[in-house]
């Protein structure tokens, strides 16, 4: 099985960095050509064109930025739909909209490509170790073809429903992350406030029943106050932002969107999402 990859940010490189680990053939594409480097080097191969790297690949996957991106990719001039895409499998791995995997799912489908919707939970460290948590919508066949593939990049792959129904669970377990990230702001923040530092209270989280690997993984860059993304804030803010037009009623997720947005428009986006606690202890 002859694998095409496309979207190389700091999350593609690592998994398609594991399909290359695990013996597959890998072509690759990315919007900016110099991010296959790391990959090349590693055996990719780089094609300069998504025609060329469909023709030679027998599944496709694609994990960019956002809605406009995926569909700049599948639906634009010289996109993935341009090609001559019968009969092949396309695996969607992006954060987006539930409405935008199932328009793309009915236009895969009309030009005879079919189409997963496989967005993950988990940064950058999972991302690299292949411990990633897949969810996916679409065909229950297309979902057994990639499940040996999504077995490399993730440590669980489950299949939901339709196309549309993972990113619908990808939405709702961020929703999760994003009030987890701010209230372990929140907490910080308030501990400091009562000469509690930030050292003191990952202990007392860490050794307590809300201790998680997610604070523990973040407790480095917080002690450091230095913020370098496993998950980009601005990603952060874009999934809140969709959870609210999917239609999530919930009061702490309008409130931490409020402050992620914030946070983007004082320039952080590029940031880990965990920066939210040096905004708001400025
Ligand atoms: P990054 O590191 O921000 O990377 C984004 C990728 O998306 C990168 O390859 C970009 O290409 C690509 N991109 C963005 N816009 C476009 C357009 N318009 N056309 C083509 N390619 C584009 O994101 P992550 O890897 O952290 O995350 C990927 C997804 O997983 C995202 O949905 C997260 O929410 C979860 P570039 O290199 O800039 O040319």
């Amino acid at each position: 099985m002859k694998i095409g990859w496309i979207g190389l940010g700091n999350m593609g490189i690592p998994m398609a960095s594991n399909l290359l680990a695990a013996g597959y053939e890998v072509q690759v594409w990315n919007r900016t050509p110099e991010k296959a480097e790391p990959l090349i080097s590693l055996g990719a191969t780089y094609v300069d064109t998504i025609d060329k790297l469909v023709a030679n690949s027998d599944v496709i996957f694609t994990m960019v930025s956002d809605d406009e991106a995926v569909k700049a990719i599948y639906t634009g001039s010289n996109g993935l739909l341009s090609a001559n895409v019968q009969g092949k499998l396309a695996v969607d791995m992006s954060t987006i909209s539930p409405e935008t995997s199932r328009f793309l799912a009915e236009s895969c489908k009309s030009a005879g490509l079919r189409f997963l919707d496989a967005p993950v939970s988990g940064s950058v460290g999972p991302a690299k170790e292949g411990k990633l948590v897949i969810m996916v919508g679409g065909d229950e066949q297309d979902f057994e073809q990639a499940k040996p593939l999504l077995g490399k990049l993730g440590k669980i792959a489950l299949h939901l429903g339709e196309n549309g129904a993972g990113t619908s669970a990808k939405l709702a377990i961020n929703l999760l992350l994003g009030i987890t990230v701010q209230g372990v702001a929140e907490t910080l923040l308030f501990a400091r406030s009562m000469d509690i530092s930030a050292e003191q209270m990952l202990t007392i989280i860490s050794e307590s029943a809300v201790g998680t690997p997610l604070i523990r993984g973040k407790a480095a860059s917080i002690l450091a106050d230095d913020y370098p993304a496993a998950f980009a804030l601005k990603h952060m803010t874009k999934d809140l932002r969709l959870a609210r037009e999917a239609g999530v009623s919930s009061p702490l997720a309008e409130s931490a969107a409020a402050s992620y947005r914030a946070a983007l428009e004082e320039g952080m986006g590029d940031l880990d999402l965990m920066a939210i606690l040096r905004f708001l202890g400025q």
